[in-house]
C-alpha cells in the first residue's frame, strides 16, 4: 500500500495539481509573487518527491515583476497528452493573465507559454474530449473593471490551444452547493461518466470540496448528495482549510486526492505558521461518487536536515530559493566560498528585497547563517511578506532584531564581541494548555553569536507571521538571507526541521 505522507509537500504550497506520465508522478504548485514559480515535484512512488525544477525561472516569464501581493501566479493545472506537458494558470495583474506553458520534459525548460483570450478568471482546467477538443474550464471571479470581486460561478469554454484563444463565450457550469468561491474546478472522466470538483467556502476554515457528474465533458452536472463530500470546518482534524482537489490513481492502484490544507496551532487553533501546503487522501467510489477520507496527518519521521557552505560552486543553483518579484541569481552570488549578496535599499520592506529563502516546511525548525557584515547591512530574516517580517540584520559586530507587523515595528539590538556572527531563528509550537502563550502562534525565538558567546535577542509570537494574519497574502513563511546596504556576505546556511520530539 502506498503510504500518504502528510504534508505530502510541506511548506507554502497551495493549489496542488498532480498528473501520472511514464510511471512517474509530477506536481506543481501556486507560487505567487516568487521566483522561481511553479515548482515541479517528481515522485515515482508518491512517497517521495523531488523538486526537479520550476516552469517561470525569472520574473519576466511569469510576469510578476511588479505583481501586487498575493496575486501573481494562482492555481496552476498540470496535464499530459500526446508526450507533451502542459501547465495552464492564471497570472493576476500580469500580462500573461491565463497562460499554457508546455514541455517535453517536466524538469524545463518550459515554453514561453501562450495567452488563452477570452478566459477571465482563476483557477484554470484543462481537459480534450474524446475528439480531441479541448477545454478550459475556470472560477468566473472578476479580478479587474467595473465588476471587480464578482463571483460568476464555474465557467468554462471550448479553446484552441495553438492559437491561444476561446473559441466560444464562456457557458456557466455547475457552481456548487451555494457556499461562496466555487473555484479550482477539474474535469475528469470516470466510468463513463464525466466528473466537474471543485473547491468551496473559501479557502479558510470553511473550505471543502463538492463534486457534479454527467454524460459529457459539457455536462449538463448535477451535484453528488451529501456535498461537500470533503470539508474539515468545525470538526477537531488537525489539518483544516481542506479543499482544492484534483484526482490522481496511486501506485497501488487506489486513487486519491492531492489538495491543499493548513496545520493551525494553540489554544483554539487559530494560527497556521506555514501556510496552506499540499495533502492527500484516498478516495473510495461509492454509486458512482467519489468518497474522499478525512486527511490525516502523517508527517515523515525524524529530521530534515540541509546546510549549504557555498565553499562548492552549485549552492546558489539549488532550486530550492526563491525570491520575491525577482530570481535570486539578480543580487546574490558565490565568491571565494561565500554567498555574496549586495543591498537593495529598503531591506525586508522592499516589494523586490535582496532576499534568497527557502520556505519553512516544519514547525519545529532552526534556520542559522554565518555572515560577515563589515561592508554593509544585512542579515537572516523570516518573511511572509513586505508588511510582516522578521529580521535578524547585522552591521559591523552590532546585531538588531527587527519584528514588523504592518506599521509596528520593534527592535531590540545588542553588541557582540569581533568575529563571524552566527544569526539563528527557532520556531516551535507554542505550549499546551490555556495560558497566554498558548493562545498565540509558535514562538519564534531570535539569538545571534560569536564564537562561544550567545545571546537571545527576544521571542515573540508567531500568530503575527501565520496565514490568518497575512490573510490574502496566499503564501507562507520563508526563511533566508538578505542585505539592505553595501554587500555582505554569508559562509554557511543551514535548515533543521521536524514535527515531533
Ligand atoms: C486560488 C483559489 C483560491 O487561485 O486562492 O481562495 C487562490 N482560493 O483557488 C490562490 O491560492
Amino acid at each position: 500500500m502506498t503510504r500518504l505522507f502528510n504534508p505530502l509537500v510541506p511548506g507554502f504550497h497551495p493549489d496542488p495539481s498532480v498528473v501520472e506520465a511514464g510511471g512517474a508522478y509530477y506536481l506543481v504548485t501556486s507560487t505567487f509573487e516568487y521566483v522561481p514559480g511553479i515548482p515541479v515535484h517528481r515522485s515515482t512512488d508518491f512517497e517521495t518527491w523531488e523538486l526537479i525544477g520550476h516552469i517561470g525561472v525569472t520574473a519576466d516569464a511569469l510576469g510578476v515583476a511588479e505583481v501586487p501581493t498575493g496575486l501573481g501566479v494562482w492555481a496552476p493545472t498540470i496535464r499530459h497528452r500526446d508526450g507533451v506537458f502542459h501547465v495552464i494558470v492564471t497570472i493576476p495583474f500580469s500580462p500573461k493573465r491565463c497562460v499554457v506553458f508546455t514541455a517535453t520534459d517536466p524538469a524545463g525548460p518550459w515554453d514561453e507559454g501562450t495567452t488563452i483570450e477570452g478566459i477571465d478568471g482563476i483557477d484554470p482546467d484543462l481537459a480534450w474530449d474524446e475528439e480531441g477538443n479541448a477545454y478550459v474550464t475556470y472560477s468566473g471571479l472578476v479580478l479587474e473593471g467595473d465588476e471587480i470581486g464578482a463571483h460568476k460561478g464555474i465557467q468554462q469554454a471550448r479553446v484552441d490551444l495553438r492559437a491561444g484563444k476561446a473559441l466560444e463565450p464562456p457557458r456557466s457550469l455547475w457552481s456548487g452547493t451555494g457556499l461562496q468561491f466555487p473555484e479550482a474546478p477539474h474535469v475528469f472522466q470516470h466510468g463513463g461518466l464525466w466528473y466537474l470538483m471543485i473547491a468551496e467556502g473559501g479557502t479558510e476554515r470553511g473550505h471543502g470540496v463538492s463534486v457534479a457528474r454527467g454524460p459529457s465533458i459539457e455536462g449538463p452536472f448535477a451535484g453528488a448528495p451529501g456535498n461537500p463530500v470533503l470539508s474539515a470546518r468545525s470538526t477537531t482534524r488537525p489539518i483544516q482549510n481542506t479543499g482544492h482537489a484534483d484526482l490522481v490513481t496511486l501506485p497501488d492502484g487506489g486513487d486519491a486526492l492531492v489538495l491543499l490544507g493548513m496545520r493551525p496551532l494553540g489554544a483554539t487553533r487559530q494560527f497556521s505558521p506555514l501556510g496552506r501546503e499540499t495533502f492527500a487522501t484516498r478516495v473510495r467510489w461509492v454509486d458512482g461518487w467519489p468518497r474522499p477520507e478525512p486527511v490525516a496527518l502523517d508527517p515523515r519521521p525524524g529530521e530534515e536536515a540541509e546546510s549549504f557552505s557555498f565553499a562548492g560552486g552549485g549552492a546558489l543553483a539549488d532550486p530550492g530559493w526563491i525570491r520575491p518579484r525577482g530570481a535570486p541569481a539578480e543580487v546574490a552570488y558565490q565568491d571565494g566560498g561565500r554567498l555574496v549578496i549586495r543591498g537593495v535599499d529598503g531591506g525586508m520592506a522592499a516589494p523586490t528585497p535582496a532576499f534568497v529563502g527557502r520556505r519553512q516546511r516544519h514547525h519545529i525548525s532552526a534556520t542559522s547563517v554565518t555572515i560577515d557584515a563589515r561592508s554593509g547591512r544585512g542579515g537572516l530574516a523570516l518573511r511572509y511578506d513586505e508588511d510582516l517580517f522578521i529580521a535578524l540584520e547585522a552591521h559591523g559586530s552590532t546585531v538588531t532584531a527587527v519584528a514588523v507587523v504592518s506599521s509596528l515595528r520593534q527592535e531590540w539590538t545588542a553588541t557582540l564581541p569581533p568575529g563571524e556572527i552566527t544569526l539563528r531563528i527557532e520556531t516551535a509550537p507554542p505550549p499546551a494548555g490555556f495560558g497566554a502563550e498558548a493562545r498565540g502562534g509558535d514562538r519564534i525565538r531570535l539569538f545571534a553569536a560569536v564564537g562561544g558567546q550567545e545571546r537571545l535577542l527576544t521571542e515573540l509570537d508567531g500568530r503575527h507571521w501565520s496565514a490568518e494574519s497575512a490573510g490574502g497574502s496566499f503564501t507562507g513563511r520563508v526563511t533566508g538571507m538578505y542585505a539592505s546596504e553595501g554587500t555582505v556576505s554569508f559562509g554557511s546556511f543551514s535548515y533543521r526541521g521536524r514535527e515531533t520530539g
